[in-house]
């Protein structure tokens, strides 16, 4: 693959396209929290370097894909797992350390990274290593996800986001909304490029596509309720 080789991008490439904006976005998120950081009371200030982190990563995954989609009109599944095996432990931390103020303990951040480990594997061998069995995979990697929502909605992630109350409540419930309803985005991408019973069902749609929609709308709101959060924190 050729580093940022200039590829001709055919006009009706809509997932060429949506690979191109999501980089852009990524890198414009980015620079907006790095800028962002200093004008933030020091205990928010690794929260929102962390939300700049999320968008980077990806930003600098993005110009891969964007290059691998260009020359090869296939999924980066390889380089699209790298990232969110990066970012999406990343957002456990960001769970924790929003509800450290209540006394949040580090135990909670490794139980929630290493669900979100597992959710990513066993989706990674059901697209890459192991297809005819997608289902399962899915179904598997379905089942940490259940235990990751049910953990920041119902569990003790929720107890403390209620005892600090406040800002901090409302941003935890935002980043719950995310996570039930923005990363419910991706198994559908699964299944719309995985084969198994579910195989048409979205008409042709295309995996990429999905997922690319389901990473700017989580990676850059969930930073986005975290800035929230440290504004309205710092304002008072
Ligand atoms: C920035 C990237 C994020 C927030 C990625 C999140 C990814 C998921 C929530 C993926 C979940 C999956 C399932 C629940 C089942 C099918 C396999 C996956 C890995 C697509």
């Amino acid at each position: 693959m050729n580093f940022l080789s200039v590829a001709k991008m055919s006009p009706d490439d809509y997932v060429g396209f949506t690979f191109f904006v999501g980089c852009m976005a990524m890198m414009a998120a980015s620079v907006f929290f790095f800028f962002s950081m200093n004008s933030f009371d020091k205990k928010w200030r690794t929260s929102i370097l962390i939300s700049g982190l999320i968008t980077f990563i990806a930003a600098v995954h993005y110009l891969y894909m964007r290059d691998y989609w260009a020359a090869h009109t296939d999924s980066p599944t390889f380089f699209r797992y790298v990232d969110w095996v990066l970012t999406v432990p990343l957002m456990c931390v960001e769970f924790y350390l929003i509800l450290k103020v209540a006394g949040a303990k580090k135990s909670l951040m490794w139980r929630l990274i290493f669900l979100s480990v597992i959710m990513l594997v066993t989706g990674y061998i059901g697209e890459a290593v192991d297809q005819s069995n997608a289902w399962l995979w899915g179904l598997l990697s379905g089942a940490a996800y259940f235990v990751i929502a049910y953990d920041i909605w119902l569990g003790s992630a929720k107890k403390l986001a209620v005892e600090a109350g406040g800002a901090v409540l409302q941003a935890h419930k935002a980043l719950c909304w995310f996570v039930l309803v923005g990363w419910a985005i991706y198994p559908l991408g699964y299944m719309a490029g995985t084969p198994g019973w579910y195989s048409g069902m979205f008409g042709g749609l295309d995996m990429d596509v999905i997922y690319n929609i389901g990473d700017a709308i989580n990676k850059i709101g969930f930073g986005l309720v975290v800035y929230n959060l440290a504004v309205q924190s710092s304002n008072k």
